[in-house]
């Protein structure tokens, strides 16, 4: 079982949730988003649902934070919806800016740190006309919506990321098609992944330029394994690291991409790309990590490049189907210490699992989820013994949200969210953090 004493003593436990997933997108002149026309096409969203009114936090927030306060925590992060600040792209919509002011305001009253992310997905659906990150002026934009909200938060939030997993932005829309905008095109991926790079580029220039000191950037890390022989490594395990981790994390530490991801993108990323790599390589503040679960990959040669497959794995899997592979985060913890960033400061910014949650006398009874967590947090104290730098965890997520591709079904949350009633039941799972991280306060 985890004990907030266990930690170090500036360690920060808190919840992550994202705009899209838990605001409801209809209300406050927030403008249309990719991801209304991705969820409005057959087959991309199950029951083509959307964020328009997920659990309508843009109205409940107060009763949110107060759930996190009182569950212990220290800190929230969640993000700040660009098409919701601008409807347009351009103009701003000063209702929506004033919402993350009082959301601020309302975290800090209740004690708790706010960790903001910037861009969680909700890209304006003029800017995805234009050809959203397949052009490179979405990242002159991107720099435009970080000024507007450093200027306004900025002083209150001390530390910003610019953006939530890359690689999910990049591959997993243009390439894989799962996410908006939904493409599956090898050129369109290698663009995006290059300009998703160079707007967190602009974004740590805006956060600078508006004299801030807590720049950073969320990725996500799969522990790719070859699956083709047990405790192996292959040519295809090395193409996935490198498209799905090193990518991401090697332009940000050394301002390079790496040759196994290149032999196949190369020759799609814009011209004059090597130009923007040292400004991709600019300093940053602290790193976050994302981490779920492992990928085991196989050799397919029969299909274009990277020529991979995969194989479903023998472990016990969460209601996502992923495995539950603890190990995994204490390596790659340790991996980012060890190969790229050193003592930077690291901070867990998403880990959790989903359950086919539902009420039974009034009680959530989710152990799988409690032992998820313990086992996740007792990889996190593995890693601070190995000399890792890591300063906190964040739980994802608050609450059962809109979990994507998946709409409603899938629930992540501490908290249970009746999607009809939007009547909020904190989980055994939130009551255990509340015993581990009260007891414990300083
Ligand atoms: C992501 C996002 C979250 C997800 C969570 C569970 O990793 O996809 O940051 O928005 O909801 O990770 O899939």
């Amino acid at each position: 079982m985890f004990d907030r004493r266990d930690f170090p003593q500036d360690f920060v436990f808190g919840a992550a949730t994202a705009a899209y997933q838990i605001e409801g997108h209809r209300v406050g002149g927030a403008g249309p988003t990719h991801w209304d026309s991705f969820a409005a096409t057959p087959g991309n969203v199950a029951g083509a649902e959307d964020g328009a009114s997920a659990c309508d936090h843009y109205h409940r927030w107060p009763e949110d934070l107060d759930l996190l306060r009182d569950g212990g925590f220290d800190a929230y992060r969640f993000s700040t919806s660009w098409a919701r600040v601008m409807p347009d792209g351009k103009s701003v919509n000063p209702e929506g800016l004033d919402f993350y002011d009082r959301l601020v305001d309302g975290i800090l009253e209740r004690g708790l740190a706010p960790f903001l992310t910037l861009y969680h997905w909700e890209l304006p659906s003029v800017l995805a006309d234009n050809g959203g990150w397949t052009n490179r002026d979405t990242t002159s934009r991107f720099g435009d919506f970080t000024r507007l909200i450093a200027e306004k938060l900025g002083d209150r939030v001390a530390r910003i990321a610019t953006i939530n997993e890359p690689w999910c932005v990049s591959w997993l829309s243009h390439f894989e098609g799962h996410h908006a905008p939904g493409l599956r095109d090898i050129r369109a991926a290698a663009r995006s992944m290059h300009h998703i790079m160079l707007a967190h580029a602009e974004g740590v220039e805006a956060l600078r330029a508006a004299g801030h000191k807590g720049a950073g950037i969320v990725l996500n890390f799969t522990d790719v394994q070859c699956g083709d022989s047990e405790g192996g490594w292959s040519e295809a395990a090395a193409r996935t690291d490198a498209i799905m981790n090193r990518w991401f994390i090697e332009s940000v530490a050394r301002g390079e991409y790496p040759a196994e991801a290149l032999e196949g993108l190369e020759r799609h990323l814009p011209k004059g790309w090597t130009g923007d790599m040292a400004r991709i390589a600019a300093p940053i503040d602290w790193l976050g990590v994302n981490y779920y679960s492992r990928a085991l990959v196989t050799e397919a040669p029969e299909k274009p490049w990277p020529s991979t497959g995969a194989i479903t794995g023998p472990l016990p899997k969460t209601q996502m189907g992923w495995e539950v592979y603890p190990r995994g985060l204490s390596s790659l913890l340790n991996r980012m210490a060890d190969d790229y960033v050193g003592s930077l400061p690291i901070y867990v910014t998403e880990n959790g699992m989903a359950w086919a949650d539902e009420p039974c006398d009034g009680k959530i009874e989710d152990t799988a989820r409690i032992d998820y967590v313990a086992a996740h947090l007792e990889a996190v104290r593995r890693s601070l013994s190995h000399g890792t730098n890591i300063k906190g965890y964040f739980y994802w997520s608050l609450l059962d949200n809109y979990e994507w591709s998946f709409g409603y079904e899938k629930r992540f949350g501490l908290i249970h969210v009746d999607f009809g009633t939007l009547k909020r039941t904190p989980k055994a799972s939130w009551h255990r953090f509340r015993d581990a991280l009260s007891d414990g306060r300083r």
